[in-house]
């Protein structure tokens, strides 16, 4: 059986168990191929699971749609902007150049890259939209170097199997795992439509994941830790992210 036709069977067999003997028992067998999300345990959970489940097994390595440059939003929406820091505005008034993403956790060598670092590994692009859980949406030309390359240039370990990452904005943080982490489509964004990215828009860097909606694609990126599960446990209350602290799921594939 190919592979994924194979994963199309684990799937119905997921959904067909959660309609007959309810989500509980679904999420037990999606525990035993190892797809249960971090944030599992909570009144959610069997139902996050599910979602979880079904889509790293339909669409692992599947790419977000890109879209051609005639579609890039002419007025791109921006979520409010939470008050700057004093260090951040320090920061933005030498342009950023002292602004350091720092990575460490399960690596080899921990590292910390400037912009003009991150700028120094080969720059990729992607026209993809990012949409917020709000309703709204837009699309843009993202620019960036892919976070593989990053995990590459310090060695992540094998035990590896998440990526945490921290914004300079107090209290926004999140995580994602090493599919997303690895995905080619998944960037330490540094730039929108040809230029520099926006500080409104997370400049002078953000994850940019288009495979997950826009509450993932935190602004203001200034750490990376590659974690395992034991590490993710003792962030926060354990769930993966601040946001799923405040209800909103930790995976949200799109
Ligand atoms: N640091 C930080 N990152 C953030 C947010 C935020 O409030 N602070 N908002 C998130 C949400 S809810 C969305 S939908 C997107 C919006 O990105 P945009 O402002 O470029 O449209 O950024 C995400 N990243
Ligand atoms: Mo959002």
């Amino acid at each position: 059986m190919s592979n994924l036709s194979r994963r199309k069977l684990i799937t119905s067999g997921l959904w067909m168990t959660a309609g007959a003997a309810g989500l509980g028992v679904a999420a037990k067998l999606a525990a035993k191929y190892g797809l249960v999300p971090p944030d599992h345990g909570g009144l959610y959970g069997p139902g996050e699971t599910l979602t979880y489940a079904a889509q790293r097994l339909l669409t692992k390595h599947s790419m977000a749609r890109e879209f051609s440059r005639d579609k890039i939003s002419p007025r791109p929406f921006q979520n409010e902007l939470a008050p700057l820091t004093e260090e951040f505005k320090k920061l933005q008034a030498a342009n950023f150049a002292d602004w350091k993403v720092t990575v460490d956790g399960l690596v080899h060598e921990p590292a910390s890259f400037t912009l003009a670092d991150l700028k120094s590994l080969p720059q990729r692009s992607h026209i993809t939209e990012i949409a917020c859980e709000e309703g709204w949406s837009y699309i843009a030309e993202w620019h960036g170097a892919p976070l593989h390359a990053i995990l590459d240039a310090v060695g992540a370990k094998p035990e590896a199997k998440y990526v945490y990452y921290n914004s300079m904005e107090p209290d926004s943080w999140d995580s994602i795992d090493m599919d997303d982490a690895l995905h080619p489509q998944t960037f330490l964004c540094y730039g929108m439509n040809g230029s520099d990215l926006p500080v409104p828009h997370g400049g002078p860097v953000r994850m940019r994941l288009p495979r997950q909606i826009g509450y993932k694609n935190l602004k203001f990126i200034n750490k990376l830790t590659v974690l395992d599960e034991a590490g993710l446990k003792k962030l926060g209350n354990g769930c993966g992210s601040i946001a799923c602290q405040y209800g909103y799921a930790w995976y949200t594939g799109i």
